[in-house]
């Protein structure tokens, strides 16, 4: 069923709009964005489909087609539960500016792959609501909306990258964003014209403790920035200067963001010299670095980027917050087999589950349907 059968079934009317948004894979530029740095995510073909109208209350009624039953009706956001407040926050977020709504949804995300369904839900209704409110925000409006609800609301202390990429990434391109000015440019990302596929490989394992991680690492670079007298670690101009005067976590912390920074800018510089293969190496100093210096990578992910070089990839590398979730492969078209049977041969080896393969085609961002 669509979501707008389900939407016309369960509240017996036409839903006003229907929104699209997508998750995303980052290409290169890992937590770099609450560090004020850079990032290059682009989006998937894979989102969440919203349909919505506007109601005269503050109470929110919520489908999802991928959960059986009746709708949940919210009448105090508050107290919404589970995934439900990744939707409730965002209009949670916009106070008095936005009444109640009826909403169905539908999501064709792979689940726990850490493609940001959050980032498309939070988008999706925000656009949906910016429209039947007439609110006029822009595509980085929704997306600082969206982060805000993650934030404030379901209290992940996520930066911007997610939701940017989800609200402003455009077909065949990936999203250089500069995450302190919030300028942002859409770059070519033409792999087929040369022979070339991003692989996601989901690893199927999501480790516990990761929140609890992550708010570590932007504890640890908050006092490194403080240390080192500077905003952010964006503004760290002497690697060796600032390493110089640091230990432990907070050394390699700066180590690994630093370098990510340069990294970013690096592939930017390949990317609009048409030399797409050569990024390879910088995915994978990426890896190691985010493996050794910034500790969010997983055993599964290693071993995924390892097999994936040894079966052919040109480059490899964890993608997104890390812990689980998926790493992607860049690898010539005619090595994605031999790739795909170095990884099972892998994970077969060790006993593990065998992991999943999608290929990655840079897909748009949220769009009204
Ligand atoms: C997660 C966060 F939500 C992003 O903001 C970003 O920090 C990423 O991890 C790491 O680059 O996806």
């Amino acid at each position: 069923m669509s979501v707008v059968e389900a939407f016309r079934q369960a509240y017996s009317a036409e839903p006003t709009t229907v929104w699209r948004a997508p998750g995303r894979v980052n290409l290169i530029g890992e937590h770099t964005d609450y560090n004020d740095g850079f990032v290059l995510p682009f989006a998937v073909p894979w989102g969440i489909t919203a349909a919505l109208s506007p109601r005269q209350d503050r109470t929110i009624r919520l489908l999802s087609l991928q959960s059986s039953g009746e709708p949940v009706v919210i009448s105090d956001w508050d107290a919404a539960q589970g995934w439900t407040r990744y939707v409730v926050g965002v209009p949670a977020m916009l106070g008095e500016r936005v009444q109640g709504a009826d909403i169905a949804i539908d999501g064709d995300l792979p689940a726990g792959a850490g493609l940001s369904s959050s980032a498309a839900l939070e988008v999706v209704v925000g656009s949906a609501l910016n429209e039947v409110y007439g609110l006029g925000m822009t595509p980085m409006e929704i997306a600082l909306l969206g982060q805000k609800a993650e934030n404030d609301f379901v209290g992940m202390p996520c930066g911007i990258m997610d939701q940017a990429a989800s609200a402003l990434c455009e077909e065949g391109r990936a999203l250089f964003l500069d995450c302190r000015s919030l300028g942002s440019r859409n770059i070519p990302l033409d792999l087929a014209s040369h022979g070339l596929r991003i692989l996601i490989i989901d690893t199927g394992v999501h480790h516990e403790l990761a929140d609890g991680q992550y708010a570590k690492r932007r504890a640890d670079c908050e006092s490194a920035a403080r240390r080192l007298g500077v905003d952010a670690l964006r503004d760290v101009t002497d690697l060796a200067g600032a390493l110089s005067v640091l230990q432990g976590d907070e050394r390699k912390r700066v180590q690994h963001v630093v370098t990510e920074n340069h990294r970013v800018e690096a592939v930017i510089g390949l990317l609009r010299a048409g030399a797409i293969a050569e990024i390879g190496a910088l995915l994978n100093a990426s890896h190691l670095s985010l493996r050794d210096q910034y500790e969010v990578s997983s055993p599964e992910l290693d071993v995924a980027v390892e097999a994936a070089l040894r079966g052919g990839a040109r480059g490899a590398r964890m993608t997104g917050g890390g812990f689980g979730g998926s790493a992607i492969a860049l690898v010539a078209e005619e090595r994605v087999p031999a790739v795909q049977e170095a990884v099972l041969a892998a994970y077969e080896e060790r006993g593990w589950k065998e992991p999943r393969f999608l290929p990655a085609t840079p897909a748009a961002g949220a769009h009204k349907i």
